[in-house]
């Protein structure tokens, strides 16, 4: 924990991937605590740098009436690079950044209030989870989890006031 310094708040995604997991870790220290990862209310957007169109490319094609690109960051492979510790960057193990970058066609700019759900199914195809995407500037995003190689299959349903749409892109862990 004392080793997450100034290091990682330089780093791009670092600032708000630190806010996002550090709940996480604090609540896994303490017995009994809650792992969970809450990020509702958090004002990500106040954290620059976070749009970087950083990480890998999984999705582009239309969401609904926008533009959409999903992108995933290895958490741990950005806190590697970031110069944290071995032992802290291996806390980020398995996690995956999630970000969904959508844009007005007609504009060319960034869709504005935007926000999302996205059920992640993975490879053993029984368990599925949920997570609520978060405005980050000028992506939505969650962490979402994948411990293991294989198929993850996601399905987004994004809206806005008065439009929605959906889109469902795959990605293979290796
Ligand atoms: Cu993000």
């Amino acid at each position: 924990m004392r080793t997450i310094g100034k290091s990682v708040r330089t780093s791009v995604c670092g600032a708000v991937l630190m806010l996002m997991v550090l709940p996480g870790i604090s609540a896994a220290a303490e017995p009994g605590g809650m792992g969970g990862m809450k990020m509702e209310g958090h004002d990500h957007a106040a954290h620059g740098g976070h749009d970087m169109k950083n990480g890998e490319k999984i999705f582009s094609g239309k969401v609904g009436p926008w533009t959409a690109e999903a992108r995933l960051i290895d958490m741990k492979a950005q806190m590697e690079q970031s110069g944290v510790s071995a032992k802290t960057a291996a806390r980020f193990a398995g996690k995956r950044h999630l970000m969904l970058f959508l844009t007005d066609p007609a504009t060319g700019k960034p869709a504005a209030g935007v926000s999302g759900k996205v059920v992640v199914t993975g490879p053993d195809k029984t368990s599925s989870s949920k997570v609520t995407l978060v405005v980050m500037g000028e992506h939505i995003g969650a962490d979402v989890g994948m411990p293991t190689p294989g198929k993850y299959t996601f399905k987004a349903e994004i809206e806005s006031a008065d439009k929605k749409g959906s889109a469902t892109f795959s990605y293979t862990l290796k």
